[in-house]
């Protein structure tokens, strides 16, 4: 099982050690491609001696190798957005995981799109609970 995990890098890191968790668990079910999200090495600036070329045209091979694309999509992000959109034109089986948050809403374009199965957390404990139905279904 392949896994495309997406979370914000130049959106905004505060989530970071959330993604670290996230991962840490995906990782029971199969291969993280996208290890490096939950990184804090990884800052606004994203991975150093790499082009954004070279990241675009691997990620991308990876969302199409990927079985499934998890997202974290609490802080917005063009990437993680843009994944997405790329996910649902090619068919991809995607999970969004939003914390909802006072004054924030998630966008339409993910909350009300019917590709795309979105599920509400608070802790880590509802992720992994949210996880092990996914992919024992
Ligand atoms: C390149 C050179 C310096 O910094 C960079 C950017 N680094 C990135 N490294 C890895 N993955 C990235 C990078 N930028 C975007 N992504 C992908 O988009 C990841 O897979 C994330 O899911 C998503 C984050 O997008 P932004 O818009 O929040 O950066």
């Amino acid at each position: 099982m392949k896994i495309y995990f997406a979370g914000s890098i130049r959106g905004g890191r505060d989530d970071k050690d959330i993604y670290r968790q996230m991962i840490e668990i995906l990782s029971k079910y199969g291969t993280v491609l996208t290890e490096h999200i939950g990184s804090s090495d990884l800052d606004l600036s994203g991975e150093k001696n790499k082009t954004d070329e070279f990241i675009y045209n691997r990620d991308m091979d990876w969302v199409k190798e990927s079985d499934v694309i998890i997202a974290e999509v609490s802080m917005p992000s063009l990437g993680v957005g843009y994944e997405l959109g790329s996910g649902e034109a090619m068919g991809k089986n995607i999970l969004c995981l939003y914390r909802e948050q006072e004054g924030k809403k998630l966008s339409a374009m993910i909350s009300g799109n019917d590709k795309m199965k979105v599920e509400k957390y608070q802790t880590i404990e509802d992720f992994e609970n949210i996880i092990k139905k996914f992919f024992n279904k």
